[in-house]
């Protein structure tokens, strides 16, 4: 069983995408374990996004990220990390493949509504960032034998 950590970005959220993204990995069969909406303070922004520190859209996307609340979630599943990269689509909306998120809903790179972890690495760093321990919840569902 894998975890990744998903965020409506501060987009997301405005344009009023949360309850269309949370469908789609419900709908896929993925499970919630923990989920907040949240304004995200500077220090955590640069933390999640250390490794792009330097480059020259770096700045913006902190300012981007810090605009607005963003919507936290963990979720869960076999191959959650991959999965949901997949439904998430490419970086660039201009090159995610049709039926994906951000080439349904996004036309521009920065601007592209969603996070997703892009290794079960990466995704356990970004959990320990967003969500302590106890916000996550443990639970069976009896339709998961059905997944
Ligand atoms: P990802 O979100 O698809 O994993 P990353 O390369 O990790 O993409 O970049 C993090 C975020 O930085 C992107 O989701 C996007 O919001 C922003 N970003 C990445 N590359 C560019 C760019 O060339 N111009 C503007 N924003 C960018």
């Amino acid at each position: 069983m894998e975890r990744t950590y998903l965020m409506v970005k501060p987009d997301g959220v405005q344009r009023g995408l949360i309850g269309e993204i949370v469908g789609r990995f419900e709908r896929k069969g993925l499970k919630l374990v923990g989920a907040k909406l949240l304004n995200v303070p500077l220090e955590t922004a640069e933390l999640h996004y250390a490794e792009h520190r330097g480059k020259d859209f770096y700045d913006p996307l902190l300012t981007f990220i810090t605009s607005g609340p963003v919507f936290a979630m963990v979720w869960e599943g076999d191959h959650a990390v991959e999965l949901a990269r997949l439904m998430i689509g490419k970086t660039n909306a201009l090159e995610a493949a049709p039926g994906t998120i951000r080439s349904d809903f996004a036309i521009h790179t920065r601007f592209n509504l969603i996070h997703g972890s892009d290794s079960a690495a990466s995704a356990e760093r970004e959990i320990g960032i967003w969500f302590k321990p106890e916000e996550l919840v443990s639970y069976e569902k009896s339709i998961d034998s059905w997944i």
